[in-house]
């Protein structure tokens, strides 16, 4: 695999021969890329991280939060209501003259993305570590660069850190460069992810507090809206002639990071005896062949060359350490004697002949009158598929016969793509199932027309078996799993032609594995910060096709979005913007406390005091330090014709609520329902716990079951009317993610959360005795 190498590699330098041991102490680690960045961050002890989880860089956070659990530093760490959110708070934070950090990947990152030029052109420095992975979609989680891609126009700094060692050396350098006063940009670390991120390596890291502090010195006292002595204007209108002036000083910017880039990286390596050229060149020295390639990939082709240079082949590698600014001269010096190369991308950059990098060395080396290389450009590795020794040796042979032929059949392709077989058809699983099939009958609703309310029967439990599942076993979630029971819980009811759209999060991944799918009625994915738009504007085409007779009316299709409760916090802004337009769908959540898919981080209806992979539990953090977002009256105060709470643990409530829903969806416009949900992994409770768990949580009235019905809430039930109300501490006390809680230490944090408790719960009592709430 790329990015593994068992052998020392020779490091080529400038400097280190002149310093080959570092000035400064140093220890033995034995870390991943994310655990070098987190130890980076610990000891430049930056003031402020925004972040939002997106493998494979969501450890970096979840490594801070553990250490921050322990003590071991003091960096305000605030999770964002997506990547976007997490943006936007370092750019204020970092506004404010403290150091700032984040981390981020693919489909955060071009979340991010927006926020990226308004930074360096109001030139704010902060460093964004950036564990590179795919874009979506489809929707892969390893890694390759198309992320990493899309930032190279927005004015950041990218250095690349190939290995573990250079993810926690750079992350130094990153404040240095960007904060220089010649420079003042914002600076990112790339490394690859998953190859790097999660691949455990020897470092070094610093044990002298006082040389890191020495070498970073102060953050420089920037312009900053928090000194009042000295108001300014951050970020005016501007228009034409004062932009493009702006812009100007963002390019000198650029170019004075070429001078003080190498300045950085000499005085780290003194004090480390590491040494990062601008550009990394490998056995360059009398190469007639070269690979160009980026990171990890790059550790890998050096294997290949030292086994062509064993028979003789004069080959090297060239690998940037710095991106942007692009190291135009360092590509023109060292290619001038090399007779061909090949340039691989682990991106395209479509219709364009080539990725990025491969397009920029073209255009460094074409305007040079002293080379005559041959280019080939490859894109290689997308989606995280490996690189191995024998794909350099490829790259090599293809640029070893043009350099011997001088002639260039094949300029660009991609390398590594496989050729299907027209007779090759998916796995077989369970068939479509077609409407017909699922309209049982199973809830009957009827409107009473005295108070407008709907009332639904059901028909017993037993008969639910009978109706033929729209979603196959054959999933890969976890045993236990509470998605799957609501879910079923769900279909059972719904009548007719439904479809659904998933957004990003468990109940997704696990039944998607292409070719396989584990739905048997139509299912479209979106991203979970947009599903509830997407699903609006496919309802509202399929009206207005019925309307214009290209669609029977007589479909009278249902369409419900499934979303995790993160996705209710990244995708809020158009689930809101759905509910007040009032479309006919369905959104149901289902909430099992925290964004699971990506790792347990924390999600906002993560309760108080619970421990996440981000609110971690230690001698200085108790877990979670905030409430729980209260989502359901969140769309009751959008004015839905039905908003609803539901659990798996209650199937029948739910059931009856799913099929008001249903019929509030087709006739009247948007309902929401909250549906709490098991998930024994992350709670940390045997698999089969669902029933006492949620059960507790309800009897607790920290989960309340309730319906708010053209704007009336009913509690549909009541544990005090039975006395089975229960303390939260009896539900507290079942699981392993809530157990510190009990401690007598914590016992102000548990009251306060029974406190919150009853306050929420005497307030959703008083709107529900009250004849307009
Ligand atoms: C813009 C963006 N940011 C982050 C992610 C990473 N991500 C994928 S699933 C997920 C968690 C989803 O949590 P939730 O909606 O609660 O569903 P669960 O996994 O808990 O079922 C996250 C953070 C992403 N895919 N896209
Ligand atoms: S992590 Fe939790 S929500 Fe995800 S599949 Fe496992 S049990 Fe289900
Ligand atoms: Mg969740």
């Amino acid at each position: 695999m790329d990015g593994v190498t068992t052998r020392i590699l020779e490091v080529p330098t400038r400097a280190a021969d002149a310093c080959p041991a570092g000035s400064v102490r140093q220890k033995l680690e034995f870390r991943s890329g994310n655990e070098a960045a987190a130890l980076a961050a610990r000891d430049i002890g930056y003031h402020v991280m925004g972040y939002f989880p997106t493998p494979p860089s969501t450890e970096v956070a979840e490594n801070l939060s553990k250490l921050q659990a322990e003590g071991q530093h003091q960096i305000v760490m605030i999770a964002g209501d997506g990547a976007h959110g997490a943006a936007g708070i370092c750019y204020g934070a970092a506004l404010g003259g403290g150091r700032v950090l984040s981390a981020t990947s693919a489909q955060g990152l071009l979340y991010a993305l927006e926020q990226l030029p308004v930074q360096a052109g109001t030139r704010v420095p902060m460093v964004l570590n950036i564990a590179a992975r795919t874009v979506s979609g489809p929707l892969d989680i390893r890694g390759d660069h198309s992320d990493i891609y899309y930032v190279l126009n927005t004015g950041w700094i990218m250095l690349c850190a190939r290995d573990p060692q250079a993810v926690y050396d750079l992350n130094f350098a990153a404040v240095k460069i960007g904060e220089h006063p010649d420079v003042r940009l914002p600076v990112i670390v790339a490394y690859d992810g998953f190859f790097t991120s999660h691949q455990k390596r020897r470092i070094q890291v610093f044990d002298d507090p006082e040389a890191i502090r020495s070498f970073l010195g102060e953050r420089p006292p920037f312009p900053s809206p928090l000194d009042t002595e000295h108001p300014a204007t951050f970020g005016p209108c501007m228009n034409d002639s004062d932009l493009i002036n702006n812009k100007v000083q963002l390019s000198q910017a650029m170019e004075a990071a070429r001078r003080v880039i190498p300045e950085v990286f000499v005085e780290l390596e003194r004090m480390t005896a590491r040494a990062y050229p601008v550009l990394d060149a490998y056995r360059m020295d009398d190469a007639a062949v070269a690979t160009v390639l980026l990171n990890s990939a790059a550790e890998t082709a050096k294997e290949a060359a030292d086994d062509l240079r064993a028979q003789g082949e004069r080959v090297g590698v060239l690998s940037p350490n710095v991106l942007r600014p692009f190291p135009v001269d360092e590509f023109r010096r060292t290619l001038r004697h090399v007779k061909a190369v090949t340039i691989g991308d682990r991106a395209d950059s479509y219709g364009a002949g080539g990725g990025n990098l491969s397009l920029e060395v073209r255009a460094a080396i074409q305007i040079d009158p002293e080379n005559d290389t041959r280019v080939l450009s490859r894109i290689y590795g997308l989606g995280g598929k490996d690189f191995l020794a024998t794909d350099a040796e490829q790259f090599f042979a293809l640029a070893l016969t043009v350099a011997q032929t001088g002639v260039v059949a094949e300029p660009f392709a991609y390398h590594g793509a496989t050729p299907g077989t027209p007779d090759s058809r998916p796995r077989s699983g369970l068939p479509p199932i077609p409407a017909a099939l699922l309209s049982r009958g199973m809830a009957h609703v009827r409107r009473d027309e005295a108070s407008g309310r709907l009332e639904v029967e059901l028909e017993p439990l037993w008969k639910m078996t009978q109706v033929p599942s729209r979603i196959a076993p054959g999933h890969g979630a976890c045993p236990g799993c509470g998605a799957f029971p609501t879910l079923h819980q769900v279909y059972n009811v719904l009548e007719g032609d439904v479809v659904v759209l998933f957004q990003t999060g468990c109940a997704m991944a696990v039944t998607t594995g292409y070719p396989a799918t584990a739905h048997r009625i139509n299912y479209i994915h979106n991203l979970f910060q947009n599903g509830a738009a997407t699903l609006s504007g496919l309802v509202e085409m399929y009206h207005e096709r019925v309307r214009r007779g290209e669609l029977p009316a007589a479909k009278d299709i249902t369409f419900v979005m499934i979303t995790g409760d993160g996705g209710m916090d990244i995708g809020m802004g158009p689930a809101i913007g759905a509910a007040n337009r009032n479309h006919r769908m369905m959104i149901l959540e289902y909430d099992n406390q925290g964004s699971m898919n990506s790792g347990a981080q924390l999600s906002y209806s993560t309760p108080f005091g619970h421990r996440t992979s981000t609110s971690e539990v230690g001698a200085s953090l108790p877990g979670k330090r905030y409430h729980h977002k209260d989502t359901a009256q969140i769309f009751a105060a959008c004015h839905l014709p039905y908003v609803f709470t539901a659990s798996e643990g209650y199937p029948e409530d739910l059931m009856r609520k799913v099929a008001k829903a249903q019929w509030y969806a087709k006739n009247e416009g948007l309902v929401y329902g909250k549906i709490l949900s098991f998930c024994p992994l992350n709670w940390q409770t045997a698999d089969d716990a669902a029933q006492p768990v949620l059960q507790a949580a309800i009897d607790s009235c920290f989960f309340p079951l309730y319906e708010v019905e053209r704007g009336h809430t009913t509690i549909t039930y009541d544990p005090g009317a039975t006395d089975r109300r229960h303390f939260v501490s009896d539900w507290l006390k079942l699981m392993g993610k809530t157990r510190h809680l009990l401690s007598p230490e914590n016992a102000e944090i548990v009251a306060g959360i029974q406190a919150e408790t009853d306050r929420r719960w005497a307030r959703l009592k008083a709107m529900h005795e009250h004849p307009l709430l």
